[in-house]
């Protein structure tokens, strides 16, 4: 069992209810419980220029292995119709693997935690909401990283639940 922490992020077709569509199929994943829910946040995207985001992070406590989890994570992906076109652009729904307990995992498939975690004011802020006092795998706190990232852009649009 471990508790992971997942990134919705969509900036397509209705980011809102993307992002909302996205917590209620986790909710329905197998050996898994949703927790939490962070608020759920509009930002400025990060990389090439296009539409703003719709970002939000959630906690699950899961028996899947992260290669499972982060297959079934795919698989809804791919039920949001989720096109790759460019890297970094935009994106019906996109969903990381930011964190899975204390696990340091780098392999083909996965890097966790996820590599810009610590830089990204759209996923430290809603991590925040869910665990103000997380501590990251290498003994960094979430603080110290929240303090060097002013939330520039991002705005809460609803409350965390
Ligand atoms: N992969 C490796 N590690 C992970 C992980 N921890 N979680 C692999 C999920 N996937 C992981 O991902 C490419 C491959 O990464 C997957 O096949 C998986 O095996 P992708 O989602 O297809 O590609 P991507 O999203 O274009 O690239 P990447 O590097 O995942 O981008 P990010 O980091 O997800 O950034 N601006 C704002 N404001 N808000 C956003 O949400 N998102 C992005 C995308 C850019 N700018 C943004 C936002
Ligand atoms: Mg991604």
């Amino acid at each position: 069992m471990a508790l992971a922490y997942i990134g919705l992020g969509s900036n397509l077709e209705d980011p809102l209810a993307q992002v909302n569509r996205a917590f209620v199929e986790l909710s329905q994943l197998p050996l898994t419980q949703l927790l939490q829910r962070s608020a759920i946040y509009t930002s400025t995207p990060v990389g090439p220029q296009q539409p703003d985001f719709t970002n939000a992070v959630a906690l699950l406590d899961t028996h899947l292995a992260p290669l499972e989890l982060l297959d079934a994570l795919q698989a809804i992906e791919q039920a949001h119709q989720r096109v790759r076109i460019q890297h970094w652009g935009p994106r019906t729904l996109d969903l990381d693997l930011l964190l899975y307990g204390d696990a340091i995992i780098n392999n083909e498939r996965l890097t966790v935690p996820h590599p810009y975690l610590t830089q990204r004011s759209f996923v430290l802020y809603p991590l925040a909401d869910i665990t103000p006092d997380l501590h990251l795998p290498d003994g960094s706190v979430l603080r110290d990283w929240l303090a060097q990232c002013p939330p520039d852009g991002l705005n809460r649009i609803s409350p965390a639940r």
